[in-house]
């Protein structure tokens, strides 16, 4: 059964989508616009204008005005009240942004419903608190040269002020709360480019954004290409801070864009990320967490858990295990009622994935389950489990973001913890295993922004997220959140001597 469109995402879809500058919409300067797919299908869903050098001038000329603006003169409690509200507003539209992310990326409705949009609400209503939060300290000085002078020595946290903004397609409207959260709630302004692939419900989130109360400019919404628009963003002068999540490729390209004015920079980059499991896990739980480590989102996590390990006596057990559930996954369009996992994002995705299984292949890997694209229209490929590749097989190695987890066997802890740790990358990690003493053991010895036990995907607004080595710059979430939106001002006053 396929879910009945509601009429406002049906007139969304319809029609043509402008830039969101300083408030207003309007079209690109070009008057170039681009259509977004339904990877369901390939067709065209929606067209968009397309931001490129000069929206991007006329954005951060806003932003840089709104900064000094009524934004900078609210209080961190009326800030905070409305970063709530869009928090509010994002629940009150879920069903509405459910059926817009699932038509946009692909992803079942029913993920949308139950992750992507209360996620994306509760991080707003996670970081509207910290608004009033922001603190300095007050420190003692003891001057060597200048004895019997006294002191009132403090820091403020203040906003680093235009940020850029660059985020992927995989969690369209969760990556852009994930950003606009931290930047918003330390009183910074912001100019936010979608990924090419799903620019829709970001278009949408700036008009609940409007509603809820953020003036004019202080929030800016550009869809366009990486290699215009977000190029722009990154090297733009009048930047302070740009914060990008994508491919490790690209980060380092913004890294080189940002030099130019020493912009800080944020960056949450690709995976490869190992879940081991240890003969003494649960069966039944660890087969269905590995599996839903992987397969989760159609594998198009930076964190899935796409190198899986496991003890050799339970090693054939696990692997068929998951194989058993990857060949009884149903996919299908996102919209219809039974599906469990929808297409890839885009045409261009499922070439770089299906490349990845060939590539597999010719160095001599089995497909114990899936293997190929499912079907002949849309995105689709199928949940792939593969063993028998060597260490070095691309396929070992390089992110492949689709649905297709290499399974290897190991004997102990001290294999386990250099053959996870064998990768340039460092984001997440999986420990299935009932001993916690092994547990905690591993966790400590793994490289990885997050290390989940017993447990895989397991996100909240709480907990900071972000990668070690090549897998990204500072933290996402959580209070730590907040330092990569913050300068640090030392004040420091002569009262006395
Ligand atoms: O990523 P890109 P793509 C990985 C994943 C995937 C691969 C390619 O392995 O298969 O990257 O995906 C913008 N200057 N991840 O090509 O190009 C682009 O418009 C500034 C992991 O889609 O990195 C989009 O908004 N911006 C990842 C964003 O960067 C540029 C999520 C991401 O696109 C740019 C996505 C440029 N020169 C892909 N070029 C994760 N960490 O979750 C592109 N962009």
């Amino acid at each position: 059964m396929t879910v009945t469109l509601e009429k406002s995402v049906e007139d969304f879809v319809a029609t043509p989508r402008q830039l969101f500058i300083d408030g207003q919409w309007v079209d690109a300067a070009s008057g170039k616009t681009f259509a977004t797919p339904n990877p369901a299908t390939g067709e065209t869903l929606a067209y968009v204008a397309e931001a490129d050098a000069e929206d991007v001038n006329r954005a951060v000329r806003a932003a840089r005005r709104a900064f000094s603006g009524p934004w900078s003169r609210m209080t961190a409690s009326q800030r905070g009240r409305i970063i709530w509200k869009i928090g509010d507003l994002i629940l009150e539209h879920a069903e509405e942004l459910a059926q817009l992310e699932s038509l946009d990326n692909g992803k079942p409705l029913a993920v949308a419903r139950a992750a992507d949009i209360p996620l994306a609400a509760d991080l707003f209503h996670y970081m509207a608190g910290w608004a009033t939060k922001i603190e300095g300290n007050t420190i003692s000085l003891n001057v060597p040269y200048m004895p019997g002078a006294a002191f009132h020595a403090y820091t403020l946290r203040e906003p680093v002020g235009v940020v850029g903004q660059i985020i992927p397609w995989n969690f369209p409207l969760l990556m852009a709360a994930w950003k606009l959260g931290p930047a918003l709630a330390t009183g910074n302004v912001v100019v936010l480019k979608p990924a090419e692939q799903t620019p829709l419900s970001a278009l949408r989130l700036a008009e609940l954004i409007a509603e809820a109360g953020v003036p004019d400019g202080v929030v800016n919404v550009l869809p366009g290409y990486g290699e215009t628009a977000g190029a722009a963003l990154a090297a733009h002068d009048d930047v302070d801070k740009v914060a990008f999540t994508g491919s490790t490729e690209v980060g380092k390209l913004i890294v080189h864009a940002a030099a130019g004015n020493l912009k800080k920079v944020t960056l949450e980059l690709g995976g490869k990320s190992p879940n081991v499991v240890f003969d003494d896990a649960d069966p039944e739980i660890a087969i269905a967490g590995a599996a839903n480590a992987i397969f989760f989102n159609h594998g198009q996590c930076c964190v899935a858990g796409s190198r899986l390990f496991v003890q050799e006596s339970r090693f054939d057990e696990v692997v068929e295990g998951v194989s058993e559930i990857a060949r009884g996954i149903k996919l299908g369009s996102g919209l219809e009622a039974d599906t469990q996992m929808g297409p890839l994002v885009s045409d261009e995705q499922l070439r770089r994935v299906t490349g990845y299984l060939e590539s597999g292949r010719d160095e001599g890997a089995q497909m114990r389950a899936g293997g190929n694209r499912y079907g002949d229209r849309g995105y689709f490929v199928e949940p792939t489990v593969i063993i028998g590749a060597h260490p070095d097989a691309k396929i070992v190695r390089e992110e492949i973001f689709g649905p297709v987890v290499v399974a290897s066997p190991f004997s102990d802890l001290d294999e386990i913890a250099a053959q996870a740790n064998a990768s340039s990358y460092g984001l997440g990690a999986g420990i299935w295993t009932r001993d916690i003493a092994k547990a905690h053991t591993l966790a400590g010895k793994i490289r990885a922004g997050t290390v989940w036990i017993n447990c895989y995907n397991v996100f909240d607004a709480a907990l900071p997220f972000g990668g070690y080595k090549q897998s990204g710059w500072g933290r996402e979430m959580g209070h730590e959140a907040l330092e990569a939106y913050t300068e640090v001002k030392a004040v420091c006053a002569q009262i006395g001597g």
